[in-house]
């Protein structure tokens, strides 16, 4: 089922993130157009979402491995009311974020793998990629990755065994729509609270439970 950009507008509108969402069927990556967008004066917490990405990116120049119409490919662009030395905490209350909504709406035990890989017992499910520029107009990009529908064999070989998805998790097909909509309305939440949250924020963060991977555990247990 495609992305229903009018519930997601409807559902969201008014609020600080999501009271402008761009759906794209295909873009290179989410984050390179919320980045030029940011340039040229796009509004704090518009979002750019894609059913498909020709080069989505993670950290460091990897790449991020898009299937189209499997998962939510999307970027929220930002202009914090703090100074750019403090954009480091954009990183605790992204990964909170996202890490809340799957935990909680759909009763998964997510683990975290620092600074900001969300794993599930059989893989990574979700990256984040926050990127800030700090010249005239400090504004900031937040790329979020999630694997919602695949099946293991949508993933490239080398990704099997790596990564994961909530269908491969549990077994259900999901409505990207809603899960979008539950992890913006997070993001809002925490965003908008974002001064007087920031220490409950960067304790979750802190004592979250992290993923460890085989070899690890073996040695601990
Ligand atoms: C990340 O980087 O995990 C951040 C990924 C952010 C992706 C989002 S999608 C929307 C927005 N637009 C973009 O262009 N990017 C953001 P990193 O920690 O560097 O992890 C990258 C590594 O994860 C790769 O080298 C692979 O090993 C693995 N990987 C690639 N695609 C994956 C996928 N779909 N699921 C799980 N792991 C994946």
């Amino acid at each position: 089922m495609p992305l229903d950009a009018g519930f997601l507008r409807r559902s969201c509108s008014g609020r600080a993130i999501g009271h402008k969402i761009y759906v794209f069927d295909q873009v290179s990556s989410t984050n390179e157009v919320a980045l030029r967008w940011g340039e040229s004066g796009e509004p704090d917490g518009c979002v750019i979402i894609a059913e498909s990405q020709i080069s989505g990116r993670g950290r460091f120049g990897r790449r991020w491995h898009s299937a189209p119409r499997c998962g939510i490919w999307c970027s929220l662009l930002l202009r914090p009311s703090f100074p750019p030395a403090q954009a480091a905490c954009l990183t605790p209350f992204a990964t909170v974020a996202v890490a809340s909504s799957i935990s909680r709406f759909l009763g998964l035990e997510v683990t975290l793998k620092l600074p900001n890989d969300l794993y599930l017992s059989r893989g990574k499910v979700c990256g984040l990629l926050i990127e800030a520029r700090t010249g005239e107009r400090f504004f900031a990009v937040v790329g979020i990755g999630i694997n919602v529908n695949q099946l293991r064999n949508d993933f490239p070989a080398a990704l099997r065994g790596i990564a994961t998805s909530l269908r491969e998790e549990t077994g259900a097909l999901y409505d990207r729509t809603q899960i979008a909509l539950v992890v913006l309305t997070e993001l809002d939440y925490l965003y908008t609270r974002l001064a007087e949250q920031l220490p409950a924020v960067q304790s979750l963060y802190e004592a979250w439970p992290r993923w460890r991977t085989a070899s690890s555990s073996r040695k601990i247990g």
